[in-house]
């Protein structure tokens, strides 16, 4: 454990940007060198998830609820996984934020990533990106992921907190969560507030929301936000903190740990077959699937550097 009473040194802006541009853009083996030998946090890290359909308000709301981690005393790096824009526009985001920011930009670290080898934008390369930042001295890591359904379930085994961001107006989310594609949230936001129907869709996801089955499970809160006015941030924030309360009392940390190294794993060794794959000479493939199969699978390892 970090000695609470040391001071402590400043975020390294510019090595941990490189790091994270090199990871996201990082082949397999490159980003295993990275990660090679890492320890880990030396404190204890709350990683939340922000998720949910394109353009309802999740950057808008990260830059206000950053506000509400900072003032607990928290050291918050906060990364936005987009899958489209490239390096110069993340810096929409850290300008936002920076606006809202109590004067208290020295505990806080803003990053807008692309991959151009990623599959599914960089939602495989998650995995590393939050283990690169955790290794870096931080209390909150944030993560925005765009996009309901995959990717959604790839970041929720990465996360503790889970929150689910959806706007009003939009009769198929109201749909997506009835068909079980959004109930992997931990938190949901009905952010637009000020627009109509906002109200009622939180009545909506409310009722949808699978109920817990004893007293001990947990209810995903439904809170009404606006991030454009600032209404709901606290109540986001006093749900954030009775999750982790919730999660440190009722789920085994050792357990929890596997679980996410078990993703982390996965979601290498699934873009080392792209990587083996995407890059086969045609020859590979004219010859009977079992051989096929066999050379693929031979091919995955390589000497660790
Ligand atoms: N009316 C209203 N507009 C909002 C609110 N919050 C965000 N917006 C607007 O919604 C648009 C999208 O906001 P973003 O924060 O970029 O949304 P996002 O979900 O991060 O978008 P992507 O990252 O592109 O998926 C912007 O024009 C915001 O100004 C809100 O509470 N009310
Ligand atoms: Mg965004």
């Amino acid at each position: 454990m970090t000695d609470a009473t040391a001071p402590r040194a400043p975020i390294n802006r510019r090595a941990l940007g490189r790091a994270l541009s090199r990871i996201a853009d990082a082949m397999v083996a490159e980003a295993l060198a990275v990660l090679d030998g890492e320890a880990g946090a030396a404190r204890e890290v709350w990683r939340c998830g922000i998720t949910g359909p394109a353009g309802v308000g999740k950057s808008s709301l990260v830059g206000r609820f950053v506000n509400a981690r900072l003032a607990h005393k928290r050291r918050v790096g906060v990364v936005a996984i987009d899958p489209s824009s490239p390096y110069s526009q993340g810096a929409i985001l850290g300008d936002r934020i920076r606006i809202d920011a109590h004067g208290d930009d020295a505990e806080l670290f803003v990053r807008s990533l692309a991959s151009r080898h990623a599959r599914d934008g960089l939602a495989d390369n998650i995995a590393n990106v939050l283990a690169l930042l955790e290794a870096h001295d931080f209390d909150d890591v944030l993560v925005e992921t765009v996009g309901a359904g995959q990717s959604q379930y790839e970041v929720r085994e990465l996360v503790d907190t889970l929150i689910v961001v959806l706007m009003p107006g939009a009769g198929d989310m109201v749909q997506a969560v009835k068909a079980g594609i959004l109930e992997t949230g931990d938190i949901y936001v009905i952010n637009k507030a000020d627009r109509p129907g906002a109200k009622e869709m939180v009545a909506e996801i409310a009722s949808v929301l699978r109920h817990p089955q004893s007293s001990d499970d947990w209810l995903p809160p439904v809170v009404l936000a606006s991030a454009l006015g600032g209404d709901g941030i606290a109540e986001l924030d006093a749900a954030c903190e009775a999750h982790r309360a919730w999660r440190a009392s009722h789920l085994d940390a050792a357990t929890a740990r596997r679980t996410r190294r078990r993703a982390h794993v996965r979601a290498l060794v699934a873009r080392r077959l792209a990587e083996v794959t995407d890059g086969a000479d045609d020859a590979l493939w004219d010859v009977d699937v079992a051989s096929a199969y066999h050379a693929v699978v031979a091919g995955l390892d390589y000497p660790r550097r």
